[in-house]
């Protein structure tokens, strides 16, 4: 339904919307580490994830959300602010580039001062207290599976259980007790599909008799491409954390490979099966309570995952498992039910999207940044991008991938590894979308290429990127994978 013929038809809407404030209220979900098919609703064969298919089954999925920073703080911080990582400073999980400027302005800074109610809670991440909050229960840091201490308004709290039902029922709580005359913004934020994976009592027996087939690349190597991903260290074969779990340190290198991946995605999609119950927990809160009608629920993640591409897991490279991830998002009154879309999507809209909602101006310095996904929700035409900017900078740190800046198109993508030796790669996604074979000194392509290149180049200056580390030596990376602290 159009947002014209929605306002028209208010006079006979229910009760409940027509006793609301029109401003809805905002339910922002996002986990950690979520790849964009670990949902049954985009076909997941192994995993059921019924609450996630209900958002999507109401609303609007984002087959081509992606992120422009696969990498959680960095993410985390894009989200708030709309913002790229060169523009908000928040360019690392490491020291000295994790935390905001003290000035930074995020989307609940501005909800909270258009009268909102604002709240967060679960992993936040980065390195800099939660400002612009009425109140706020986080996680410190990465936060520990089971019965975490979190930090509540500055205070911390020793909780009791599983950390994605603690999470849930903080978020329940907030909801209860918050003040009724206002709309409310709340930030819920899962931690558990991170490394190490470890699943509550209830989901540890799960897909023990699943073996997962291997995806098409298991076994390619990485040997001729660019350093700064030769040189990574994200491979399932070296992954550290399974020794405890049926991983026996004597296999050979070839053994432990395929046995930690049938860990991993084990306990990964245990996991997953804990935040979709308390994503349950919160609609059903706001069915019961008559508040789902007039809530903008938006669900995704801070990045994607490897899952065996290449023989790696975790993020950070540009390629697509990393770079995708889900985007749900349900408004009843105003989005259209069951529609898949295939726009392409970032992190970077969500600050513009709850905004535009919300009714408050977008900030000038947000320009650019992004785009509200209004029109693409309510089903009107619109110009839209063909093309987006892709950065990470987190170098020389654990799992060692280089520094890079890209540029995506539906069909085509360049990437630039910045450092010394530099690197180019470019691929054909319509006809290669495993990504393995790099086009970029192919005689024919080349005036794709140098297309894309000056596509990135004009993303540059629009966006203000002037960092100019480019043509710096990489360094040794001796900073070797660890396990997880439990
Ligand atoms: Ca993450």
């Amino acid at each position: 339904m159009q947002r014209r013929n929605f306002l028209a038809t208010l006079a006979g809407a229910p009760a409940f919307l027509r006793g609301q404030t029109r401003r809805p209220n905002i339910l922002f979900v996002m986990t950690d580490d979520q790849r964009h098919d670990a949902m049954s609703c985009a076909g997941n064969r192994w995993l059921k994830t019924p609450h996630m298919d209900r958002l999507a089954a109401e609303g609007v999925r984002f087959t081509e959300g992606f992120v422009t920073n696969a990498l959680c703080t960095p993410s985390r911080a894009t989200v708030l602010t709309g913002q790229y990582s060169h523009t908000h400073g928040v360019t690392s999980n490491a020291r000295g580039s994790n935390a905001f400027r003290p000035d930074q302005v995020t989307f609940p800074m501005l909800l909270q001062k258009a009268g909102y109610f604002t709240a967060v809670v679960g992993k936040w991440h980065i390195a800099s207290n939660p400002t612009g909050f009425d109140q706020w229960c986080i996680l410190p840091g990465q936060g520990l599976y089971h019965n975490p201490v979190m930090i509540a308004n500055g205070g911390r709290v020793q909780m009791r259980g599983h950390c994605e039902d603690v999470v849930g029922d903080q978020a329940l709580e907030t909801l209860k007790s918050r003040p009724k005359d206002k709309p409310f913004c709340l930030l819920y934020q899962f931690k558990a599909p991170h490394r190490a994976w470890e699943p509550s009592e209830r989901h540890a027996r799960l897909y023990e008799d699943v073996t997962f087939p291997h995806p098409p690349t298991f076994d390619v190597g990485l040997d001729d491409r660019p350093r700064a991903i030769r040189e990574s260290d994200m491979q399932i074969a070296d992954m550290p954390d399974f020794a405890q779990r049926g991983v026996p340190a004597h296999l050979s290198r070839e053994e432990r490979k395929k046995l930690n991946y049938q860990v991993f995605l084990r306990n990964y999609y245990r996991v997953l099966n804990g935040v979709d119950e308390n994503l349950g927990r919160v609609l059903d809160y706001l069915d019961q309570n008559g508040l789902a009608e007039n809530t903008l629920v938006i669900y995704t993640s801070d990045n994607g995952f490897f899952h065996g591409e290449y023989g790696m897991f975790d993020k950070r490279f540009m390629y697509e498992p990393s770079i995708r991830v889900p985007m749900l998002v349900r408004y009843p009154g105003a989005v259209q039910p069951r529609v898949d879309s295939r726009h392409m999507v970032l992190n970077n809209d969500v600050a513009h999207t709850v905004l535009d909602y919300a009714g408050v101006a977008r900030p000038e310095w947000m320009e650019h940044h992004g785009a509200s996904w209004r029109p693409l929700l309510e089903g009107r035409s619109a110009p839209w991008r063909d093309a987006w900017m892709y950065e990470y900078f987190e170098y020389p740190a654990v799992h060692c991938a280089g520094k890079m800046r890209g540029v995506r198109t539906d069909r085509w993508k360049l990437i630039h590894y910045i450092q010394n030796p530099q690197g180019h790669e470019l691929f054909d996604l319509q006809t290669d979308p495993e990504e393995r074979r790099n086009l970029y000194d192919v005689p024919e392509h080349r005036a794709k290429a140098a297309e894309m290149q000056a596509r990135l180049e004009r993303f540059r200056d629009l966006l203000k990127d002037d960092r100019s580390e480019d043509g710096a030596p990489m360094q040794e990376c001796g900073n070797r994978m660890a396990p997880l602290r439990r």
